[in-house]
């Protein structure tokens, strides 16, 4: 039978399913749904400095290969984030992924160490949501200093590894995944939901959702995701994290030979269900077993012989 385990930044994941940020992520109760059924690592939904509402309903819509969500960041106070995470630490047997947002680089380096506190295996930045003002979330993430800046300001705060999240929104990826790997970065995830795109309900004449815009997840984006990390095994030396419309065991042994060392779930669980996360690791198990591949580590990059 072949073996599942694999490893980000020192920490070691019983197989490379990760629940994604931002779906079912925001209390430890939830968090355990996702450890019990077989993921490897859970992130949480991303953590901000303030309290923050999100915007109104309806906030996702099903696509035909897909789903568009502009749920707006909304979060619970820091004080109460940080709180559920220190439970959900203490509770769970598999590594925590801490998933965190600010708007300045002064409040992502205060940030990053008040979560660093109650010691999160790995910190995720987000530089890379699609569905927010200006001044953060995708604006960063697509600004090449903008990023470097953060990420080094955030390592100056903690010793916690950090993976930084990428948006396919730009131009070259390869460009912003050099800067936060310059600048300190210890693992990158790509990718954050691709977009902006939008629905229109027919009947109705309306944009579906109230933020009008929203960033596409789902089998839509997996070619994508897989040239992100195809692009980016090439160009950078720090592990990746493949995100982006696995569904299947198959989809994720494609994203590990892309290069990925551990793989993003989110989209896929609306589908198949929490159970999801076991039943990829019986697929890629069967699908290492059948092609004679024995560890996890045969297969990462193999696309690139
Ligand atoms: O909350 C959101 O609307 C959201 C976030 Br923080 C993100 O990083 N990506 C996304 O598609 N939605």
């Amino acid at each position: 039978m072949a073996e599942l385990l694999t490893e980000i930044c020192g920490t070691k994941l019983r197989n490379p399913t990760i629940l994604a940020a931002g779906i079912l992520g925001v209390t430890s109760a939830t968090l355990e749904r996702a450890a019990n059924s077989g993921a490897g690592a859970v992130t949480t939904k991303s953590i901000g400095p303030i309290r923050r509402e999100g915007h109104p309903n309806p906030v996702v819509v099903e696509t035909p290969c897909g789903l568009l969500n502009a749920v707006g960041l909304s979060c619970p106070s820091p004080e109460e984030s940080i709180e559920e995470l220190k439970k959900t630490i203490k509770e769970l047997d598999i590594p925590v992924i801490a998933s965190f947002y600010a708007h300045s680089e002064l409040e992502f380096g205060n940030l990053a160490e008040r979560i660093s506190g109650v010691k999160p295996h790995l910190l995720e930045a987000n530089i890379s949501c699609p569905n927010v003002e200006n001044d953060f979330g995708m604006a960063i993430g697509t600004d090449a200093e903008a990023s470097s800046r953060i990420t080094a300001e955030i390592k100056s705060m903690t010793d916690i590894p950090l993976i930084v999240k990428l948006t396919p929104n730009v131009t070259d990826i390869r460009e912003i995944a050099r800067a936060v790997e310059d600048a300190g970065a210890d693992a990158i995830a790509v990718i954050n939901t691709y977009g902006p795109g939008m629905a229109i309900n027919a009947e109705t004449g309306r944009p579906v959702l109230s933020n009008m815009f929203g960033g596409l997840s789902g089998p839509a984006i997996k070619p994508i995701a897989l040239r992100c990390v195809y692009e980016l095994y090439d160009e950078v030396g720090i592990p990746l994290i493949g995100i982006g419309g696995i569904q299947t065991g198959k989809d994720m042994a494609e994203m590990l030979m892309a290069g990925a060392s551990a793989c993003g779930i989110g989209t896929a669980i609306m589908n198949r269900g929490v159970e999801v996360f076991s039943e990829i690791c019986r697929e890629l198990e069967e699908f290492m077993d059948e092609h004679g591949y024995s560890r996890v580590r045969d297969i990462v990059g193999l696309a690139h012989r």
